[in-house]
């Protein structure tokens, strides 16, 4: 089960939307970028008719399930569960992380978002298998993402915590070394992936820079 290396699955972690993805489908960038191999992919939709979220996510999590790609969804454990994906993404808002393993069962991943030192306390105490912490850099992706916060938060959960961390907001390959550089072991994207005209490329030079530390 996933959960058990969770390190192993972050270095490049797509999360991607069913729409806003360059003309393409969520499934045409997602097959793409896990041949530039990206290593984990999140379902993050709140727009679309549920209909759709389940019809094109399961076609997702197929994908990702043929390539052994962990497939998790942000948000809500009851699409998760539905399409049987390997876990939840949620942030400080949502279904807290210890209800969202209940229901979901021991061997799912649940992953938690924090934006400062009072939200990784809190994230931790939800026993997470990793934390994303952003927004990292300015990112024009998510409205409320807030102010960027740099890579300092990264090193102080990690000195404190021994928890797999994700950086995310902004993240670029141009920019991505310093978040591994702080501790991280990966970096999530949006755009850097789904808006790139080349997702492949894209996942493939992300994945070169998280691997050597940007060098
Ligand atoms: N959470 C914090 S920033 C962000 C999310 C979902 C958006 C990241 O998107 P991009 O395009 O990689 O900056
Ligand atoms: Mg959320």
């Amino acid at each position: 089960m996933y959960r058990e290396q969770m390190a192993r699955h972050l270095p490049v972690y797509l999360v991607l939307g069913l729409d806003g993805n360059g003309g393409r489908t969520a499934l045409e960038v997602a097959a793409e970028a896990i041949a530039g191999g990206v290593t984990l992919i999140q379902l993050r939709e709140k727009k679309a008719q549920l209909r759709r979220v389940l019809e094109e996510g399961a076609r997702l999590r197929e994908l990702c399930r043929s390539h052994g790609v962990p497939f998790v969804v942000n948000d809500r454990i009851d699409l998760a569960i539905l399409l049987d994906a390997d876990g939840v993404h949620v942030g400080q808002d949502d279904v807290p992380g210890l209800q969202a393993r209940q229901l979901l069962g021991e061997d799912k991943i649940v992953g938690i978002s924090a934006g400062n030192w009072e939200e990784a306390e809190w994230a931790m105490s939800q026993r997470p298998d990793y934390l994303g912490i952003g927004p990292i850099y300015a990112t024009a992706t998510k409205q409320d993402a807030g102010e960027a916060i740099g890579t300092s938060l990264i090193e102080k959960v990690k000195e404190r915590w021994s928890i797999p961390v994700v950086g995310i907001g902004g993240i670029q390959s141009s920019n991505a070394a310093a978040v591994i550089r702080a501790g991280a072991e990966g970096v999530a994207v949006v755009s850097a992936i789904t808006t790139h005209t080349d997702p492949r490329a894209s996942a493939s030079r992300l994945l070169e820079v998280v691997t050597s530390k940007g060098i």
